[in-house]
């Protein structure tokens, strides 16, 4: 899949990139900022979904550096019930945009901002 250790961390880190702007679409939204346009939010939930199944793999054995502490091979179970808690809340994201109710993606989008903190203050270096 990588041919070499930095293209996994380049492939982890281009597509969290991505995630994290797309999901940062939706802070003025849930913020009262912006108007709540339902099917941009939904577009972007979309995009958010599919792109947080991908870092994952780039993880594998070999491929520590970039931002990335050892815990994240010493402690793999816990990063991967991280990955789960992640896509369990995701799931509530889709769904809440899906019904294209404020209240209910506003919710949901606090949940995933702290299961993307709860991994970064695990596993991220600062
Ligand atoms: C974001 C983003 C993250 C999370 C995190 C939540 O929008 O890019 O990494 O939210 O900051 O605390």
């Amino acid at each position: 899949q990588f041919a070499k250790p930095e293209d996994a961390v380049k492939y982890r880190q281009s597509v969290l990139t991505v995630m994290s702007n797309h999901f940062g679409r939706l802070a003025p939204v849930v913020r009262g900022q912006q108007p709540y346009d339902p099917a941009q939010v939904k577009a972007d939930v979309a995009l958010v979904a599919t792109l947080s199944k991908l870092p994952w793999s780039a993880f594998g054995p070999g491929t520590e550096g970039g931002g990335a502490r050892p815990a994240v091979w010493a402690d793999n179970a816990k990063f991967k019930q991280g990955q789960e808690r992640l896509h369990a809340d995701i799931a509530k994201l889709v769904a809440a945009a899906d019904a294209g109710d404020l209240a209910q993606v506003r919710t949901a989008y606090g949940a995933v901002g702290a299961s993307c903190k709860a991994c970064h203050d695990n596993f991220r270096n600062r």
